[in-house]
């Protein structure tokens, strides 16, 4: 069987789906493993340490999509500016791809329906259930650490104020106040960032249990007066709230967002659109200067005008809606993600062949397109098909 390892083309992105170590794995365990040239590169991986674990370099991607059985990715598949025409164009049909898919999101709908007329058999790593079993290859969480810990660095950067406390000849400056709206795994690791940085850190989330836990680390807990009941789904996490619940978070986060300085904006619900909880008129109230990171983007993001894939100010306030934070620490992302896929690969492959068992959890889960269909249930609601 062939893995293909095309070189990332989003904006900004330094990762890789396979590191040398992982192709040697692969490549000990009788799979024959293609990669880009330079695709490592970003990470800090060189070609010839591809070659040494026994990886194939090939130049053209296009080379790539047509020898693979199957391709891993990091990011969805995108338009490649230097061949003229799209990854997923450039993939047949009957083969298997691997990668963030976030099928969910409107601005990634037209390439699912691409993918699923091409016969691309799809599975998306943002669907991995959280349950003992996926640990090891649930590339969502390892990303959502990165994602936790630079977004507070972004966040830090952009800001034109101290992060701690400082005292000065002049006079004291306070430090700021960074508000994390969602405390799952990227919203914990913000917070205890934040913390570690000097900022007043406080925290929002739907789960009394998730809110009991940033308490833990020292944050102050915002209560958003919703029905915690009708807020805990599957596995502990947060599932949509009805509109009305909504309403009331949304009016409870209105209190207290003038207030803030950064907001790390986390709040996902695992392969539904997210949350949208801070409305452009939230935003007008904050200071200027003020930051929001919002890692929820790739799954449509929980501010209403958070730019997709951008940074842009508005209401003097800076909006960060990249879509590849983890992409900005490379070397430790590449790290846990290229285990995490290399992990899927063992589970997926058996003897040399992929065997897809659609009754297990894992593979139901993270299955977006097979046999010209769209199967997976968070994009086929938010595409009006269920
Ligand atoms: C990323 O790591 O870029 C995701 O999309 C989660």
């Amino acid at each position: 069987m062939i893995i293909g390892v095309p070189k990332e083309i989003m904006n900004g992105e330094d990762r890789v789906a396979a590191t040398p170590e992982t192709v040697a794995d692969m490549v000990g365990k009788g799979l024959t493993v293609l990669v880009e040239t330079g695709a490592g590169e970003g990470s800090f991986f060189h070609d010839p340490e591809y070659v040494s674990a026994g990886a194939e370099m090939v130049s053209d991607p296009e080379e790539i999509y047509q020898r693979a059985d199957l391709i891993l990715k990091v990011k969805e598949p995108l338009f490649n500016e230097a061949k003229g025409r799209s990854e997923v164009s450039m993939m047949h049909k009957g083969q298997y791809l691997i990668t963030f898919i976030h099928p969910a999101a409107p601005p990634n709908h037209e390439m699912v329906k691409e993918m699923a007329a091409q016969g691309v058999i799809s599975l998306t790593l943002d669907g991995v259930p959280r349950i003992s079993r996926a640990q090891n290859l649930d590339a969502l969480t390892s990303m959502s650490t990165c994602a936790g810990y630079k977004g507070i660095l972004l966040a830090a950067n952009y800001q034109p104020s101290f992060m701690p406390l400082i005292h000065s000849a002049i006079g004291r400056i306070d430090p700021l106040k960074v508000l994390v709206v969602g405390v799952g795994v990227g919203g914990l690791q913000a917070l205890a960032t934040a913390k570690r940085l000097g900022a007043v850190v406080y925290a929002a989330d739907i789960r009394p249990m998730a809110s009991e836990q940033a308490t833990s680390l020292g944050a102050k807990p915002v209560e958003l007066g919703v029905d915690s009941e009708k807020a805990i789904g599957e596995g502990g996490y947060a599932q949509a709230l009805p509109e009305d619940e909504l309403v009331k978070e949304r009016a409870a986060l209105a209190q207290v967002i003038p207030d803030m300085d950064i907001i790390f904006a986390s709040a996902l619900v695992p392969g539904h659109l997210a949350p949208r909880l801070i409305t452009e008129d939230m935003v007008k109230t904050m200071k200027p200067g003020s930051v929001i990171v919002d890692i929820s983007i790739d799954q449509g993001g929980n501010c209403e005008i958070t730019p997709p894939g951008k940074v842009e100010v508005k209401h003097h306030v800076t909006l960060v809606g990249i879509k590849n934070i983890p992409g900005m620490l490379p070397k430790s992302s590449t790290f846990m993600f290229a285990k995490n896929i290399a992990n899927f690969v063992d589970f997926l492959v058996k003897d040399g062949q992929i065997v897809l068992d659609r009754s297990d959890e894992i593979i139901a889960k993270t299955l977006t397109t097979i046999d010209g269909e769209i199967v997976h249930v968070g994009a086929r609601e938010a595409m009006g098909l269920a």
